[in-house]
């Protein structure tokens, strides 16, 4: 019997492919305290007390800073936690989220 060769249909995708990342962006307004943005970003992302005051006055002078780069997931959560506390305080801190290109 000839032994018949056939090609795969499917191309398999490689195993190590990486999962697409997402900007968590911090964004300036013209209420919420300096000193809660810091908090917030303490809090919410880990960072030490001179990152996060780094980060907020480059949202204060800039419009906007990119905090830190996750998984979709991750990075959706952190923005909402980081909003909410905003949001609870009476604040009108925003963040959102971004895919990096
Ligand atoms: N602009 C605010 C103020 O002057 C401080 C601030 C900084 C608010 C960064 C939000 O993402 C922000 N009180």
């Amino acid at each position: 019997m000839p032994k018949v060769l056939t090609k795969p249909r499917v191309k398999l995708q490689p195993q190590t492919q990486r999962p697409k990342l997402y900007k968590v962006i911090l964004l300036n307004d013209d209420y919420t305290p300096r000193e809660f943005v810091v908090v917030v970003l303490k809090g919410v992302f880990h960072m030490s007390e001179d990152q996060a005051y780094r980060v907020m006055m480059t949202a204060h002078k800039r419009g906007v800073c990119v905090v830190a780069v996750f998984t979709k997931d991750v990075a959706e959560t952190k923005a909402t936690e980081g909003t909410e506390a905003g949001r609870r305080a009476g604040y009108p801190l925003g963040f959102t989220t971004e895919p990096e290109q």
